[in-house]
Order: C-alpha cells, then structure tokens, then sequence
C-alpha cells in the first residue's frame, strides 16, 4: 500500500519541494490548495511533477472542507504548509493573518483528532516567533517573543500543536524552520527581490533596487534542504519540535554585495541610514536605495538558529552554505531573463 500524505500550500515554494520529495518516495500526494489556474502551479511544472498529484479544494478558513478532507482520504501524513506567510503583509492583514496561521492551524488540528487521530501532523511553525531574541544562537528552548501579527499568529498555532501532541496524544510535531530560499521562492521576499532586479540591471534595467532595513540578519538556507528535515520529523519514533537551520547570519546588506558579485558587478556602499545607497564601482551608477515604505512598525533584527537537536535525533543538517544558495538563485533568474526576453 502507497503511503498518502496531504499538503497544504502545494503551489508554494516548500509545498513544491515537499511533494517532488514524496513523489519520488512513491507516495500517493494529494495537494489541497485554493486555485485552479494553470500559471499558479509554475513551480509544481517546473518540477515535473504536477500530473502525479491529486488536488482538493481547501482554504485555511474552511472548516467544513478541512473536516471533509481529513474525513475523505485519513492520510498517514498531513503537511501544513499553507499561510499567509509575508510579514510585512501581516501588520495590514493583522485579523486575516491570524485566522489563516493560527485558527486555520487548529482547525486542522480539531480535524485530525476527531476523524483520524493516527494522521501524523506536521506544523510549519518559524524563526520569526523568536522575533526579539531572548538567547544567541536560538535553541528549541528559547523563549519566544514575535514581534509581528504573523509571528503572534504562528505561536498560537505551535503552541497548540504542542497542546494536542500532549493532551490528546496525537503525533503533532513542529519544525521551528528559519528563512529559506531557492530558486523558486516569492518575489516578494528579500532574497527573491534582489536576485531578480540586480539580474534585471544586469540585462541593462536602469531602475534601482529600492529595499529597507539593510541591518536585518537572517539565517538563510536553501529550501530543498529543509523539505528533507520536515519528512524525517514525521518518521521520528516520537513527535517533537525542532529547529532548521544553519548556524550562520548574514546582513540584507551582505545578501546585496553577495548577488551582484555573482553577477560580476563589485559595488560600493555609501551614505548612512536613509540616504545609504550602493553604487556601481565601476561607474557611480545607483544600484540600491532605500524606500523606507520596505520598513517594518516592528523588525527581528538577528536570527541565528542552533540545528543541533535535529542533527542528534534525526540525522539532519543544512547541506548549502548561503554563497551556494545566491548562485543557484542567480543561474535560475538569468535563465528566466533569457526565456522571457527570447521567448
Ligand atoms: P509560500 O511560498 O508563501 O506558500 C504558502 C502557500 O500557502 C501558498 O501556496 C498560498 O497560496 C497558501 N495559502 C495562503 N493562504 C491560504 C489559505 N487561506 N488557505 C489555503 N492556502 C493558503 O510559503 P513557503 O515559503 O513555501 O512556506 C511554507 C510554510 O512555511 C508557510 O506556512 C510559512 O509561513 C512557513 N515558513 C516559511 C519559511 C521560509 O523561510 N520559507 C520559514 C519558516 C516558516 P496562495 O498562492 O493561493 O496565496
Ligand atoms: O525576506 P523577508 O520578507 O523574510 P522574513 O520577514 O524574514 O520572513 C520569512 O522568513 C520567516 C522565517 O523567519 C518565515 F516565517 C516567513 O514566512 C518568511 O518566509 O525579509 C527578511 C528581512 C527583514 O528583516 C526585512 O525587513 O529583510 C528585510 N528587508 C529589507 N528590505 C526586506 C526588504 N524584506 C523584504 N521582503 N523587502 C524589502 O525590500
């Protein structure tokens, strides 16, 4: 018998990822997700593997279809990746967000206990919750403190994955996973949106980059590494939380020099705080300036993760350093430019 698990958030950049790794381990994979559109499954194509899932209408918000859905196939494993995942959307979307991340999570969670409590639940839970860090590096015994609608959202939902793991017994297990990225990620994300202009500057744009917060740390790893941890998290004798991560931070500035270099282009950074730019070295042209609308009311200044736990218990660890990861990112995108511009 094929093994079936479900994921939510199967048009995004881990949903996609996941379920080329399930695929590939012969699982029967049923994709709940919103839309049917051909262009929103791009990443699902673009892997090859949109014929072999088995899609179901399903919404965060849904509770009768989320019933349904678990009643219908009791899968052996059940991933939530769906989510209203940008944080700096959450602070305009506050009500949505935590309806979609944190009630969206239990009504999930209310699903499975009532209709097929032997489900195996994964949670995507966050570095974000962290928010303003209580330790350096953090650890699965961190304190919490979000510092985003989004953050607060995602630590009602751990927390009550942890509750039904201990008060009904389920296997419920949540992956404290810090940022990762690919080839495949959002545009809206930082390291997406600065891949994608500087190889659109590259190909002779003249606009500039405009970002925020240049100071912001992040601990970056590549998403197909991740995929792997959130699978052997389910394969666990026990549920439990871990943390995904790789042990180093970098600043968006240090993102920025990284990306153009892998385009060739040395830059030069001058000026301070708003009015700090980077500049083409060769020419003075302006490749970066700040808009301060990329601000946040509130920022999680460094995040750095300590993937020991997992490494331990589940053999896991991060195999793409952040340089890596930038040129995977830079190849794509430039292969990307080319078929747009040559069709
Ligand atoms: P992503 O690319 O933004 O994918 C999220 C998916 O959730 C999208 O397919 C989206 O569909 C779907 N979704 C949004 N609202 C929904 C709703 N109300 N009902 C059903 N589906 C909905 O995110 P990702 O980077 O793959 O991340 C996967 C999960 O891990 C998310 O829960 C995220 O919060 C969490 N996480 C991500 C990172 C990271 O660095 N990537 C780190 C820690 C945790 P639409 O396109 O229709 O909106
Ligand atoms: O790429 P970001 O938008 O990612 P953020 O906020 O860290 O959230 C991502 O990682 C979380 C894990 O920690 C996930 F839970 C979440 O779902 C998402 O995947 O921003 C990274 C940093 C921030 O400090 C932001 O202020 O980059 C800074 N930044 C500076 N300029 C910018 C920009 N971020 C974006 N998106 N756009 C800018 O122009």
């Amino acid at each position: 018998m094929k093994r079936k698990a479900i994921i939510t958030g199967i048009a995004g950049q881990d949903g996609a990822f996941l379920a080329k790794l399930l695929i590939d381990k012969n699982y029967e994979v049923i994709g709940a997700d919103r839309r049917r559109v051909d262009t929103y499954y791009w990443r699902l194509r673009s892997l090859k593997i949109i014929d072999k899932i088995k899609f179901e209408y399903f919404d965060l918000m849904e509770e009768s279809v989320i019933n349904n859905l678990i009643r219908k196939h009791k899968p052996n494993e059940f991933y939530n990746l769906a989510a209203q995942s940008f944080v700096k959307a959450s602070f305009d979307l506050p009500i949505l967000t935590a309806n979609v991340d944190a009630i969206g999570v239990l009504r999930i969670l209310e699903a499975i206990r009532m209709y097929s409590p032997s489900t195996r639940f994964y949670q995507a839970s966050t570095s974000e919750m962290f928010g303003k860090v209580q330790e350096i590096p953090q650890k699965e015994s961190t304190p919490f403190y979000p510092r985003s609608p989004y953050g607060v959202s995602k630590l009602f939902a751990h927390w009550m994955t942890v509750n039904y793991r201990e008060s009904y017994d389920l296997f419920a297990s949540s992956g404290i996973l810090f940022n990762h990225e690919s080839e495949y990620r959002g545009s809206e994300f930082v390291t997406q949106k600065v891949v994608e202009n500087a190889v659109r500057i590259k190909n002779g744009s003249k606009k500039p980059i405009e970002l925020g917060n240049l100071d912001a740390t992040r601990d970056w790893g590549y998403a197909q590494d991740y995929v792997e941890g959130m699978y052997l998290m389910l394969q666990a004798n026990k549920a439990d939380d871990y943390i995904l991560a790789t042990n180093k931070t970098y600043s968006v500035r240090e993102l920025v020099t990284l990306t153009f270099k892998n385009l060739n282009i040395e830059i030069k950074w001058i000026g301070k705080g708003i009015n700090e730019k980077a500049i083409d070295k060769k020419n003075g042209r302006e490749l970066v300036v700040i808009n301060e609308n990329y601000y946040r009311p509130a920022e999680v200044d460094k995040l750095i993760g300590d993937y020991s736990k997992a490494e331990k218990d589940l053999g896991w660890r991060p195999k793409t350093s952040f340089s890596n990861l930038i040129s995977i990112m830079v190849d794509y995108a430039l292969e990307r430019e080319k078929f747009m511009i040559n069709g």
